[in-house]
């Protein structure tokens, strides 16, 4: 049987994607903000509502370049409960990661347990909008405006995400997308900041192209990390039927929903009612005493089926060893984030995925749960 895996990249059509390669053959203009990249950019704005843009080779050197942009330094509080990009940011920027626990709802950094993590050296908060949920974005601002600290959402996951008609990527002061192949709108790799000024705007392009402001002037030790023109054309492409994609994934997902309703221990993770979802992931919680499986034995049976789910996110990124030895990182300080971590699997979750494959994927989760333990 042909494996599932957790996504299946969606693709445009071939022969749209062929067309616009085409005009990169004539014009040879093949990166460095030819002619695609610009109109991405400008397509992307308008799409997400958004006023400025900066798009990227990927989500991480987006994420790297972001805190260069606001010159962050010393000690940044940030959550354990995320893809290791996001702490790794700021290790390659020399910043020493706060880690802080999250919410057992949202799954997002609490900020309620943000201000006992702030030191003197603090001078940033960087949370993530996990699985495209948003932050409390006004509770983390106040606190930002109290201690006079930045707010840099990794959000990653929130392409298209509304929390009341309004993006959540105009909050903070800056958000990081990835546009990565596993993403709901992607650009095979990829990424983009967004940002409230042209001055800032200005700033990142320069830092993204090894910090030239014009032919023989360098004002900034930039690194590469521009969007080419195959990146942008798939991008274009893909903006014509990210609507539809997000439309296919809503029906999985509610299918999902109405067949894993009732199964003791079996929690599926919720949106609130007023976001607009881009149903990135598919996250289920197990609860091993009441399901009678541990989530590994979960993983492990389907895994052995071809379904090849995935524990976003396990381990915590404070239990890799880069950042273990770290205050912050004890399991103690972040008992919420251990307890998910231990219980989350993300199910397949794509546009083309067929009925038949969700059966069998909710028989065996059932099955799992009917098992006696013995
Ligand atoms: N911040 C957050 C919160 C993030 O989640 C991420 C990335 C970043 C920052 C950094 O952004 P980028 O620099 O990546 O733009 C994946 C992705 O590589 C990563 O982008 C993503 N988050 C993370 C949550 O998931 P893996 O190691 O699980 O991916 P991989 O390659 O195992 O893919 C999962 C499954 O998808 C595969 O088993 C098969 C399928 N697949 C994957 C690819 C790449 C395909 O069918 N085709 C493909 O081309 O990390």
């Amino acid at each position: 049987m042909k494996p599932i895996y957790v996504t299946s990249p969606s693709l445009p059509p071939l022969s749209e994607y062929v067309e616009l390669l085409e005009k990169i053959w004539q014009s040879k203009q093949l990166t460095n903000y030819g002619p695609f990249h610009e109109e991405l950019e400008k397509e992307l704005a308008q799409k997400l509502g958004v006023e400025h843009i900066v798009l990227f080779s990927n989500g991480t050197l987006a994420l790297i370049v972001a805190l260069q942009a606001l010159r962050i330094t010393g000690e940044v509080i940030t959550t354990p409960y995320s893809f290791v990009a996001t702490t790794h940011a700021l290790h390659w920027n020399g910043i020493k990661p706060v880690f802080c626990d999250i919410d057992p709802t949202s799954l997002n950094l609490d900020p309620a347990r943000i201000e006992a993590a702030i030191t003197p050296r603090t001078t940033a908060i960087l949370p993530v909008h996990v699985y495209g949920n948003p932050c409390e974005v006004e509770a983390i601002q106040r606190i930002a405006d109290t201690y006079g600290l930045k707010v840099i959402y990794d959000a990653a996951h929130a392409f298209g995400v509304e929390r009341e008609g309004q993006s959540i990527l105009n909050f903070g002061d800056l958000s990081v997308l990835s546009f990565h192949a596993t993403k709901t709108y992607n650009t095979i790799e990829g990424g983009a900041i967004v940002c409230h000024d042209p001055k800032m705007k200005l700033r990142l392009r320069r830092l993204q192209n090894f910090g030239f402001a014009d032919e023989t002037t360098v004002v900034a030790p930039g690194i590469n990390a521009k969007m080419n023109e195959f990146q942008a054309a798939m991008g274009i492409a893909q903006l014509r039927h990210v609507d539809g994609e997000i439309q296919k994934r809503s029906r999985v997902a509610l299918r999902y929903r109405e067949l894993l309703r009732g199964i003791d221990g079996l929690t599926v993770f919720r949106m609130p009612e007023n976001v607009r979802d881009n149903h990135s992931y598919f996250p289920i919680l197990i609860d091993a005493k009441l399901f009678g499986r541990t989530r590994d034995q979960v993983y492990e049976r389907l895994k052995a089926n071809g379904i090849f789910s995935r524990r976003y996110f396990y381990p915590l990124i404070s239990n890799f060893s880069t950042y273990r030895e770290l205050d912050s990182a004890k399991p103690e300080n972040l008992p919420v984030a251990s307890r998910i971590a231990e219980q989350v699997l993300c199910l397949p979750l794509f546009a083309e995925l067929e009925e038949e494959t969700l059966l069998r994927i909710v028989g065996l989760l059932k099955a799992e749960a009917e098992t006696p333990i013995g």
